[in-house]
């Protein structure tokens, strides 16, 4: 068997391992982080279960630390005291990126972790199955419920091979992007195998992992080998290693092979993680901001590197330069080293252990800007600049950028590259984790978190009209954007929901209004990125009951049913074309005919058109409830 296959089946609690089979998972580990956890915790609340039933689970606050009003710190103590009350760790604001985090304290190889944030496969580079899912289905997990997925295949991805020096890890995956694009990973776990595996450390691996949710990959896994062990030896926790590795003879359903000695820096151009080129081609493209930091490259080693890179130099007088260490642990051992001296004296700004610029939460560039970043994501307008031009890269072309105002490539621009040695221990200081107390507290709200909406069963037939019409790989940065202004209204569904398609459509949330129901309709790998429940729930809310895509990504699609927003494909591509603004569709018995798996024709432009969908009977019961909450509400009874 392979890893994954061997995970999934020691955590299989139903279905079988047949890809394309919906199956469910025991689930050890959850992790939320603040602008997905309030909702997440509102929800676990509404199931009625006095404690959480994982064998861990931590709240981290790391999105919403910009606190320009009350609603972000109410929100915290919010979190804080939920978490003291159901059993779950609190991790507060300056202990840094939740993924970070979690590899260094809390993830344990051969377990399974859910996070409600797409990014939480970054537990796969210590060998941990970890998934991104929706608030909700995170809720369901700490109330002890099975996490469902599809069975995906299984990839083989042979990395052989050593990297050249001033390429990294982070080329390694832009290589994959390059090659598969983001939907290419799409119902597929991919896992690493091969020589060039042992010349990876953790963080590289972790930087793999984290961006492999890009590819719109179920998830991402390394092996956990002697590299784990020294990793989990620095951290004090040696005890929790166990080796997890594929069989000699393990099966796979694809397998492709990457040969590290031949990859270059590379770079993802505005505005999409797989529009990839080599550093070179573009060199000499002023630079007006650089930053460095993000779930992707904030380790100690990337800091490491930073700082050695920095020593002594200044940066162009034309670029700014921030860096947010992923970590308290990092932040702290770059200032007992010295090293945060090198960086700060060349003129880097110090932000706080956080998300920050990746999600807008500061730093917005300047109008029209050219803005150099070592995270995951560069969708148009999520640096909070609408004409901002975002480029995605490793800390190594970052750091050449910054000295010289410009693209450049790292291999021709540096010398030598300078060794970044961890120390053989790194500083443990937990005692900023808030373990749950048996006195626990009330839990306090402030007047920012509103109660939660309540849906209703889904109907026997369905008036409805096409309330937006887009193309291929909407995010759910497009559906429902993050930022400084909107990511404190995540616990106000009716203020956030004001900003639903704002940049995509301004008389979107109107014009759902003004309708009883509504359509969407989307192209390609409809809901890509985040895992923001928020980008279904608040559509719902608006009374959005379908959409209608060429194909979806899978949080969103999760997330879609779990609101009771009943997501269809065409099953001729080409009926996308058929159907515009305000058409008016009627689903006559739809609730009947997706009982009984029946053909789905509608009526559109005087043309019937055949709908497609593949719902099991569980995701039937929630859809026909109105919601996953409804749902679980009378099945945990
Ligand atoms: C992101 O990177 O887009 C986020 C912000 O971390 C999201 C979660 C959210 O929207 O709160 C994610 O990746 O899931
Ligand atoms: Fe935070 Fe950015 Fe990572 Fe999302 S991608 S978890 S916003 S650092």
């Amino acid at each position: 068997m392979n890893l994954s296959r061997k995970i999934i089946k020691q955590h299989l609690v139903s279905g079988t391992m047949e890809v394309g089979n919906e199956i469910g998972l025991r689930i050890d580990q959850t992790l939320t982080q603040d602008a997905t956890g309030t909702m997440a915790y509102l929800q676990f609340e509404a199931m009625e279960v006095p404690k959480v039933k994982t064998e861990l689970s931590v709240s981290y606050i790391d999105h919403n630390t910009l606190q320009s009003g009350f609603e972000n710190a109410d929100d915290h103590k919010f979190l804080q005291t939920i978490a003291n009350k159901y059993g779950i760790i609190f991790s507060p604001a300056g202990s840094g990126i939740c993924h970070q985090v979690h590899l260094e304290r809390f993830g344990i190889p051969g377990k399974t972790l859910i996070g409600s944030d797409s990014h939480t496969p970054t537990g796969g580079g210590i060998g941990m199955l970890s998934f991104g899912a929706g608030g909700l289905d995170v809720a369901c997990a700490m109330a002890g419920q099975p996490f469902y997925i599809t069975m995906p295949k299984i990839v083989k991805v042979n990395l052989i091979g050593q990297l050249r020096p001033w390429v990294s890890a982070k080329d390694i995956i832009l290589e994959l992007l390059r090659i598969l694009s983001v939907k290419g990973g799409r119902g597929k776990i991919f896992e690493f195998s091969g020589e060039g595996v042992k010349t990876l450390s953790v963080p590289e691996r972790a930087t793999i992992t984290n961006m492999g949710t890009e590819l719109g990959a179920t998830t991402t896994i390394f092996p956990s080998d002697e590299i784990t062990k020294d990793f989990l030896k620095k951290q004090d926790r040696e005890n929790v290693w166990v080796e997890m590795i594929a069989a000699d003879s393990a099966q796979y359903d694809e397998e492709m092979t990457i040969d590290l000695n031949m990859l270059e820096p590379l770079i993802a151009m505005p505005h999409s993680p797989d529009n990839v080129r080599k550093v070179k081609e573009l060199k000499g493209t002023k630079v007006d901001q650089v930053c460095i930091g993000s779930c992707t490259n904030s380790s100690l080693a990337d800091m490491i590197l930073c700082s050695k890179v920095l020593k002594d130099k200044k940066i162009s007088k034309n670029t700014s330069l921030t860096l947010s260490p992923g970590s308290r642990q990092v932040m702290s051992m770059l200032a007992s080293s010295g090293e945060l001296f090198n960086i700060i004296n060349a003129g880097a700004r110090i932000l706080e252990c956080a998300c920050g610029p990746c999600i807008g939460m500061g730093q917005a560039p300047k109008t029209k800007a050219i803005s150099l970043r070592t995270f995951n994501r560069n969708f148009e307008g999520r640096s909070g600049t609408k004409d901002a031009q975002v480029y995605l890269c490793s800390p190594e072309v970052a750091l050449a950028a910054a000295l010289s105002g410009e693209i450049t490539d790292p291999m021709e621009y540096f010398g030598k590259k300078p060794e970044v040695q961890l120390p053989e221990k790194f500083y443990i200081n937990d005692k900023h984790f808030q373990k749950p107390s048996s006195d626990a507290t009330d839990v306090v709200r402030g007047p920012n978190i509103k109660p939660l909406p309540k849906f209703e069963p889904m109907l026997e037939t369905i008036d409805a009209t096409v309330v937006l019409k887009v193309g291929d790989n909407i995010s759910t940065d497009h559906i429902l954007p993050a930022g400084a202004k909107i990511l404190p209204l995540r616990s106000n569904l009716p203020a956030i929901s004001e900003f639903t398609f704002g940049a995509v459509d301004k008389d979107f949330v109107a014009r759902a209004k003004n309708v009883k129901n509504g359509i969407i309709i989307g192209a390609e790998n409809y809901g890509q990125g985040s895992s923001r429940e928020h980008a279904a729930l608040a559509p719902r809310y608006l009374g959005v009951q379908f959409v209608i895509t060429k194909s979806f990504a899978r949080i969103h699609l999760a997330n879609l049913i779990n609101f009771g927003i009943i997501p269809l494909t065409f099953n001729n591509p080409s009926d996308y074309d058929n159907i515009k603004l305000d058409d008016e569709i009627e689903f006559c018995n739809v609730k009947e005919i997706i009982k009984n798996n029946n053909d789905l024709f509608v009526k559109v432009n005087d043309k019937n058109i055949k709908l497609n969908y593949t719902f099991t009977d569980r995701q039937k019961e929630i859809l026909f409830a109105g919601g996953l909450l409804n749902w679980i509400k009378e099945s945990i009874k």
